[in-house]
């Protein structure tokens, strides 16, 4: 595609995947069970009951993984460190060969010259932890820490940035409200007590990181651009819940240490519910970041619905009184999410506008989800795909352009791969993965972004 985007020098492009999405091997070199086994092998919760059990079988095939990033041309690599693999009863004996795999992979990096970013947590809680009340209990940001000291103990001479924390508002709100996330509870005070949790856990790693010498940690979130669905005031104030609910609760403590003003207002009763929080909490949650990580793959639109949602499958246990409407008039993608770039621009400079401190920005995934489209030659012409990276690297540019500081990009994601409760139907990859065989197939996408990446360079 012509008419590329350009960047400054300097800036860096990278390709992101996560642990239990693609390593496989769940019961390998003594990994013990997250809540992510328990949760895909309990029938009804993933499509098709499809489990991480060997997913893109990336523990054994690192290496050709790593080629394939290397000749991406990629200057980093997001991944994710499994806790179960370190230590797998959450807390109690260290695991060697779970440590080992990790040395292994970053040592195979830096030979191909691709700087490891490692993020601590995407999602796979040892189930031992979930069982003694998982991020329901402030324990389990101790013992985060304690896992995160750990594995930079093993890594910190090699590893230079840190991502603690991805998505915490999955494992809060997908996970302990809405249910279609491990651990799959719909609870109200346990998921704002989670959503605490994991931002006290966030600090505590992170100052543990710092002791053991990171030249860089920070923390990547879901934000979300989110409007409302017509201009009436009920869907403004619905926008504004939304607003809370996805966004500033993270934020506000995050990057100006104080809760949201307005949570009364967006989750009614619940918000009396401040137990978890304790004195001192937001000095060690608020406590400047070196970056902040986003993944942004499309907009949310918000309408008022001053009603619990009637379909159980929906039905969330923390209920801001508002649903998503749609986007009319663009492309969807296999995730049947809207393709509006212009919103990734602006939520960018809105979020600057909001905080005129904010630290540098990593995009930590932006990709989207196609129909598989292998061709009889074995080539894989996902040109939809290489469209919504097209733009959406265009409306960074504009976002750069408008002042907003961002350092890097990492496409979501290097491999097709395990989708969460979707299964092995979606499939993120610039890399095709046929799952009875394991073949990797680089797509047009991953063609198209390595020539960015070498116009870029080249520039
Ligand atoms: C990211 O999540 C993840 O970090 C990554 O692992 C994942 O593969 C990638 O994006 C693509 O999805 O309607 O309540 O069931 C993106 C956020 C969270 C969006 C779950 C869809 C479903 C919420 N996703 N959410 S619900």
């Amino acid at each position: 595609m012509s008419d590329l985007p350009r960047f400054p020098a300097g800036f860096r492009f990278g390709a992101a995947t996560a642990a239990y999405q693609i390593e496989g091997a769940a019961t390998e070199d003594g990994r013990g069970p997250s809540i992510w086994d328990t949760y895909s092998h309990t029938p009804g919760r993933t499509e098709g009951g499809e489990t991480g059990d060997s997913a893109c079988d990336h523990y054994h095939r690192y290496p050709e993984d790593v080629e394939l990033l290397r000749r991406l041309g990629v200057d980093d690599y997001r991944f994710s460190i499994a806790w179960p693999r370190v230590r797998p009863a959450g807390d109690g004996p260290v695991n060697d060969k779970g440590l080992d795999f990790y040395d292994r992979l970053v040592d195979e990096l830096l030979a191909a010259g691709i700087e490891p970013v490692p993020t601590l947590y995407h999602w796979d809680l040892p189930q031992a932890l979930e069982d003694r009340g998982g991020w329901r209990v402030r324990e389990t940001a101790e013992l985060f820490a304690e896992y995160a000291a750990i594995t930079a103990e093993r890594l910190g001479d090699r590893v230079r940035r840190w991502i603690t924390l991805n998505e915490p508002f999955c494992t809060s709100f997908v996970g302990h409200a809405v249910g279609r996330h491990a651990p799959g509870t719909r609870e109200g005070v346990p998921a704002l007590a989670t959503a605490h949790h994991l931002l006290l856990g966030h600090g505590l790693a992170a100052r543990a990181l710092r002791a053991a010498g990171a030249a860089e940690v920070g923390v990547t979130l879901n934000l979300d651009h989110i409007s409302p669905a017509t201009d009436s005031p009920a869907d403004a104030a619905a926008a504004r819940r939304a607003e809370t609910l996805h966004n500033l609760v993270w934020t506000e403590p995050l990057l100006a240490g104080r809760y949201p003003g307005n949570e009364a207002e967006t989750w009614g009763e619940l918000a009396r519910h401040q137990e978890f929080r304790r004195e001192g909490d937001l000095e060690v949650i608020g406590a400047p970041l070196d970056f902040l990580g986003i993944n942004f793959y499309r907009p949310l639109v918000f309408a008022d619905a001053p009603y619990t949602e009637p379909d159980p499958a929906l039905r969330t246990a923390v209920d801001i009184r508002a649903r998503e409407a749609g986007w009319p008039g663009v492309r969807r993608t296999a995730m049947d999410w809207p393709v509006v770039p212009h919103t990734f621009t602006e939520l960018l400079t809105r979020l600057r506008d909001r905080y005129p401190n904010l630290p540098p920005v990593l995009i930590t995934e932006n990709g989207s989800a196609e129909p598989d489209q292998p061709d009889a030659d074995g080539a894989v012409h996902d040109t939809d795909r290489v469209e919504y990276l097209h733009a959406h690297l265009h409306a960074l540019t504009a976002a750069l352009d408008a002042g907003v500081d961002v350092r890097g990009y990492f496409v979501w994601s290097l491999l097709d791969n395990f989708e969460w409760a979707y299964g092995y139907a979606k499939r993120f990859g610039i890399v095709r993965v046929d799952y009875a065989t394991h073949q990797r197939t680089p797509k047009d996408s991953y063609h198209w972004y390595a020539g960015l990446i070498a116009a870029h360079r080249s520039s």
